[in-house]
């Protein structure tokens, strides 16, 4: 069908045709539903149908448009998994999750829950607009990747991993996705304007722009909230694609400095990403904290790349500029 979203412009969203209606259910993508919530907090919601295939109009009051975009968002989601990794679906089953919007009243979040292998998001309140944007999807599907791969647990270093491992995916989708109304930058949320100030959530060339997120590693990072503690590895995997020093990015304008004053060169974002997707899944664990992850992280890019690769070096010198080390 046609999606009129509010972030994307005018794409393609899966449905399925039964009897003379239309539903948002993608065939293509494991059976992915959209449903509605309808200002609810439990529930399945109802599934999105209608008489056309043409869903939203790009306006947030329209109550089809949230639907349109967290349909397209799961479906680039679903697209990157198995087309960049080989990953069918979050389980790896083929099977699809499903998306419930409209979520409550004046709802600023969203959030994955394993329970309903399901993806939750809020409509705003003032300046903070619906929480439907790509990269907001593929973080919160990522959350249930990483439920079903590495198991990171969502407290302390592991905690920190987890939530960067959402907010690194969420890069990789959007830039994946190339969608010329919302191009793929470094930032988390950007769309949303959640401060309605016009700063996204998070940076992750320099992450402590947002005030609060740390750049680099310290004893003592696994005391603080999830969001913040992820920040040095959002900064590594910045600086391992892109390189340390200034950079613009469709035009998007970055900083990422290191916390040991060395350079590090970029390998860019697809052999960062696939670094990053294999150490999850085969590396990782429950418990893994940050020394462990550069040791994961290490393991992959030797076995991919060799030992005295430059991919291996970058690796080596992106944990070392967020103060991991040997
Ligand atoms: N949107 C938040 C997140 O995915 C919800 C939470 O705090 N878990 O990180
Ligand atoms: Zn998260």
């Amino acid at each position: 069908g046609t999606g009129n979203t509010q972030y994307s412009g005018q794409v393609t969203v899966g449905s399925v045709q039964s009897g003379g209606s239309f539903q948002l259910t993608d065939g293509g993508r494991g059976n992915h539903n959209t449903t509605n919530l309808n200002r609810g907090t439990s529930g399945t919601g109802t599934l999105f149908s209608g008489p056309d295939d043409i869903w939203g109009n790009g306006q947030a009051a329209n109550t089809e448009t949230a639907a349109a975009d967290a349909a397209y968002g799961a479906g680039l989601t679903w697209d990157y998994y198995k087309n960049v990794h080989g990953r069918s679906g979050i389980r790896g089953d083929g099977v699809g999750a499903s998306s419930r919007v409209h979520y409550g009243n004046n709802y600023v979040n969203a959030f994955w829950q394993d329970s309903c292998f399901c993806m939750t998001y809020g409509d705003g309140a003032g300046n903070a607009k619906p929480l439907t944007s790509i990269d907001v999807a593929a973080h919160e599907m990522t959350h249930g990747v990483t439920s079903n791969t590495a198991r990171l647990v969502y407290s302390g270093e592991s905690g920190g991993l987890n939530e960067a491992t959402s907010d690194i995916f969420a890069a990789a989708v959007e830039f994946h996705a190339a969608n010329p109304n919302d191009p793929g930058d470094y930032l988390v949320g950007e769309k949303i304007d959640i401060r309605g100030n016009g700063t996204p959530l998070r940076y992750m060339d320099r992450p402590s722009r947002d005030g609060s997120s740390k750049d680099a590693w310290y004893s003592g990072i696994g005391g603080i909230d999830v969001h913040y503690s992820s920040g040095p590895a959002n900064h590594w995997f910045y600086l391992l694609s892109e390189g340390s020093g200034a950079k613009t990015v469709n035009g998007v304008a970055y900083d990422s400095p290191t916390s040991d004053g060395l350079p590090v060169t970029g390998i860019g974002r697809e052999k960062a990403a696939l670094i990053w997707y294999k150490a999850l899944t085969t590396k990782f664990t429950s418990t893994t904290n940050y020394a462990g992850a550069r040791t994961g992280t290490l393991a992959v890019a030797t076995e991919l790349y060799g030992a005295t690769s430059p991919e291996v070096k970058s690796v080596t010198d992106a944990w070392a500029g967020i103060n991991v080390g040997a």
